[in-house]
């Protein structure tokens, strides 16, 4: 089984540590292909940031479709370009947040998110209402680092995850964390084990989700809204996306 981690940020450094964490939680022959886009943010931490990354998303399911790629995990917290990376190809596509929640609520009745910037926590309470998973959720809290700050050495970054973890275990009447950055994702055990709470983490949730729908043999349906997008004419930049339609 081949599972393509889309890292939709353009740093590289982020996109080995989500492959690196990927192929740990993997099955045996479960293979990890972990890519990002050539172009587009260094990391997503706005709507601007997040609606550039989601073409970037796009190309590599095109790039993945030609090798034959068995499922995609998309694997930013605010799930960019998901509905339409599902209408490019018969694949399972998994967004980290969606896995998360789902996982999440199989665990717990209530959870928090702990996320990077205040600012992002609008694009989780966004998906928490459109994927219908807020009244399970408590509290979008945020670390307040910026996401390229989890790719330091030091230990800033995963100390104030772990204090804002300790504050939600503390206050908000929970039974799980959902960790909110794919930069998060080697993260998990740690933060576990000194929070001593269950640590929901996006990109291991959907790594098992995505290998649960392959081996039953479930796959995006083409039946519906999430067929093919019809072939028309791209202009300019995108003129090559005119041959996506099937
Ligand atoms: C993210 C993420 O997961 N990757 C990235 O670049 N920005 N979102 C976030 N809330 O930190």
């Amino acid at each position: 089984m081949q599972i393509r981690v889309i890292n939709p940020n353009t740093t590289a450094s982020m996109t080995k540590k989500i492959g690196e964490a990927a192929q740990h939680i993997a099955a045996p022959g479960t293979r990890v292909v972990a890519t990002n886009p050539r172009s587009g943010p260094a990391s997503i931490e706005s709507h601007f940031d997040e609606a550039i990354s989601a073409v970037g998303v796009l190309e590599e399911v095109r790039a993945g479709e030609l090798e034959q790629a068995d499922a995609y995990i998309i694997a930013c917290f605010g799930d960019p370009g998901l509905l339409a990376a599902r209408e490019l190809t018969r694949a399972p596509v998994i967004g980290i947040a969606e896995a998360a929640f789902h996982m999440a609520t199989l665990i717990s009745t209530r959870f928090s998110i702990v996320t990077t910037l205040g600012r992002t926590g609008i694009i989780a309470e966004h998906l928490l209402q459109s994927y219908g998973f807020a009244h399970h959720c408590r509290r979008v809290r945020a670390a307040e680092i910026p996401v390229l700050d989890l790719e330091d050495k030091g230990n800033a970054a995963l100390d104030r995850i772990i204090e804002e973890c300790l504050r939600a275990r503390d206050q908000d009447n929970i039974g799980a964390i959902v960790l909110g950055c794919g930069g998060m994702a080697d993260l998990r055990e740690q933060i576990s084990r000194e929070v001593g709470l269950p640590i929901v983490e996006g990109v291991t949730a959907a790594m098992k989700l995505a290998e649960s729908l392959v081996s039953l043999g479930l796959g995006t349906s083409k039946h519906g809204d999430l067929a093919f997008p019809r072939p028309k004419a791209f202009s300019g930049q995108f003129e090559h996306l005119s041959q996506l339609g099937r």
